[in-house]
Parts: structure tokens; sequence; C-alpha cells
């Protein structure tokens, strides 16, 4: 049987969320993930209707919509450098994930899962500590709603702005009002921390040898973490009462260039400045240039509970050998 599963992506603005959903779909398609190969994921946008096929009756109106194209301006835009989101609504986009190759529990034979992704403007969930925002009521309630309903949270972070996040406190009273709230769905809370290249840009093409040593990962997550007040708050959740289980992983919407092998960033341009070849647009782009890195994970994780080499439970953030110091 065909299981539904909401993920809500939640996190400042400019954190990231629209790039990681962006650059989803093309990680899955690379096997630019932490898990094994052998697992053979596949992600596929779908339409609204499919979503809703097994349920209902597709209405005739749904044939006209163009909501296909929304996956693709997503993504457009994102090769294009990105474009805030709005606050005006909550925006879902749907996909079909299925496993076509070795699953390790037995239950993972249950797919496809349809998926339904919320992505929406930092500023409604996460705004800035102390600034007053001006956000319709009826968006807040949508996407309260949609959180409270949610399977899992997808909290992304811009891993490398941590010290001087203006968010935090914002962020600790979600997660508290999150802990206390009654009825909700929620079983898996993935807390990813985006733009992970950025601290390999002196790597040169060491770059992404150092990236895909998870090891690497689990040190750059505790040496931020060790920042992060609302750490102990997120514990909360993870109490038996509310069993959600929570992870922790990093990863890069740009990723690294293909033939080189270092940060998809250009040292000539100014600014951070993806590599682009001169009279090369969208799609061929950023298939010659771009690589997501490990975008795939706080989604699989989020959807089936599967952990890669780059998700890690509080228990191995915890667990600190020679780490220490
Ligand atoms: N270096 C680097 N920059 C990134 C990466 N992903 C996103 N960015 C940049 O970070 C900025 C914010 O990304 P968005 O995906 O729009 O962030 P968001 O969380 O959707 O922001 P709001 O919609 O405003 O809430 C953009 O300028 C992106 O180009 C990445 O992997 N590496
Ligand atoms: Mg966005």
């Amino acid at each position: 049987m065909t299981e539904k599963l909401t993920i809500c992506l939640i996190g400042p603005k400019k954190g990231g969320k629209s790039s990681l959903l962006a650059s989803l779909v093309d990680c899955v398609a690379q096997s630019a993930f932490g898990y094994s190969p052998r697992l053979r994921p596949a992600l596929q946008p779908i339409l609204e209707t499919e979503f809703y096929a097994e349920n209902t009756e597709p209405r005739k109106a749904d044939l006209l919509n163009v909501e296909q194209g929304d996956y693709e301006r997503l993504r457009r835009e994102f090769a294009e450098g990105g474009v805030a989101t709005d606050t005006l609504d909550t925006y879902e986009y749907r996909f079909r994930l299925t496993v076509n190759g070795e699953a390790p529990p037995a239950a993972l034979l249950r797919g496809p899962w349809l998926l339904e992704i919320v992505d929406s403007a930092g500023e409604i969930a996460v705004p800035p500590d102390g600034a007053e925002v001006a956000i319709l009521n009826d968006v807040k309630a949508k996407l309260a709603g949609q959180m409270l309903d949610s399977d899992a949270i997808v909290i992304v972070l811009p891993l490398v702005r941590l010290e001087d996040s203006g968010w935090s406190g914002t962020l600790a009273r979600l997660i508290d009002r999150l802990t206390l709230a009654q009825g909700k769905k929620l079983k898996r809370l993935i807390v990813v921390f985006s733009q992970y290249e950025r601290l390999f840009a002196r790597l040169g093409p060491s770059a992404f040898t150092y990236a895909c040593d998870p090891a690497v990962a689990l040190h750059t997550l505790r040496k931020s973490l060790r920042a992060a007040q609302w750490l102990d708050r997120l514990r909360a959740l993870e109490a038996p009462r509310d069993g959600v289980s929570v992870r922790f992983t990093v990863c890069s919407a740009y990723g690294f260039a293909k033939r080189f092998q270092n940060p998809n960033i250009d040292p000539h341009q100014p600014g951070e400045r993806r590599f682009r070849r001169a009279g090369l647009e969208g799609a061929r782009a950023y298939g010659e240039y771009w690589r997501p890195f490990l975008t795939a994970e706080p989604i699989i994780y989020a959807a089936l509970g599967l952990d890669s080499a780059f998700t890690f439970s509080y228990a191995q953030l915890d667990a600190r050998g020679e780490e220490a110091a």
C-alpha cells in the first residue's frame, strides 16, 4: 500500500530550505547521498491529483492546473541564484519515493511512499529575534496546522552563521512549543546544517575527499552545536512520552564541482558565485558544474527513518572518545 507522509521544512530566512528542496531530486538521481548505493532510491515529482488519486476522484479543473511546473520553477529559480520564498502562503511539493534495491528492515518493502513537502518563508516560523514581521494570521495558522499534522520536521540552518545568528531565541521557543503541543503526529525531526561545502573552500581538490568523510561531518556538527542554546530543549522531544527520533546532518545544495572536486564556488567571481560556463543556461549548466551533496539525507530519513553514514543521533553526538577538548 502506498503510504502518504507530510514533511515540513522549517528554519530561518536564507537558511537554505528552498535550495535543499530544489536540489533534492538531483541528489537522489546522482546518488550524491551517504546511503548505500544498493538502496537504489528514486524520487520523482508528482501532481497533486496523483497524490490524492487513491482517495478522491481528481476534479476536472485539476487537469488544467499548471501545478506540474511548480517543482521545475523552484529548480530554475535555484539554478539562477535563488529567490526568497514569499510570506503570502506556504507551498506544497509532492513526490513519489521508491526504494528499488536492498533495504534493511523488511518493513521497508511497503513502498512506494507519497511525500508532501511543505516549504515556506523562514520569517513565518523562525523570524529574527525581537523583530515584528507582519505575516497574515491565516498563513501562520496554516503552517502551524501543517507542522502539527506532519510526520517529520526538517529544521534547516545555515552552518556558517550559527554564532551570529539572530534567530536562536525564536527557534528555541518554537522547539518548546512543539514539545508541548498535544496531538501532534510527529515521528522524526532532523536538524540539517546547509552550505556544508563552504567549510572546504580552501582545500581545493582535496575538498571532496574531506567532505565525503562522515567523521568530518560529525566533528563539524559537534563543534557548531556547542553554540546552540536550543540543543537541550530539543532533547525533551526525544523523551519517551513523545518518542520523536531526532537526527543531525549536513548538506550542500551547491555541492562540489564535478571535474575539479572543489566546492562549487568560483573563486574568480566576486562574492560567492557558482561555477558557470558562459552560454550554458539552466539545466545543462548545473548538470556540468553543480552537484548537490547530501540533500537527500534529511528527506530520506524523514520519510523512512533510515540512517545514512551522515545522519547522527544524540547518542553519536554525545559519545566523546578522542574528540574531547
Ligand atoms: N554556498 C552555498 N550557498 C547556498 C547553498 N544553498 C543555498 N545557498 C544560498 O543561500 C541563500 C538562501 O537560500 P534559500 O534556499 O533561498 O533559503 P530559504 O531557507 O529558502 O530562505 P527563505 O525562503 O527566505 O526562508 C541563497 O542565496 C542561496 O543561493 C549551498 O549549498 N551553498
Ligand atoms: Mg525559501
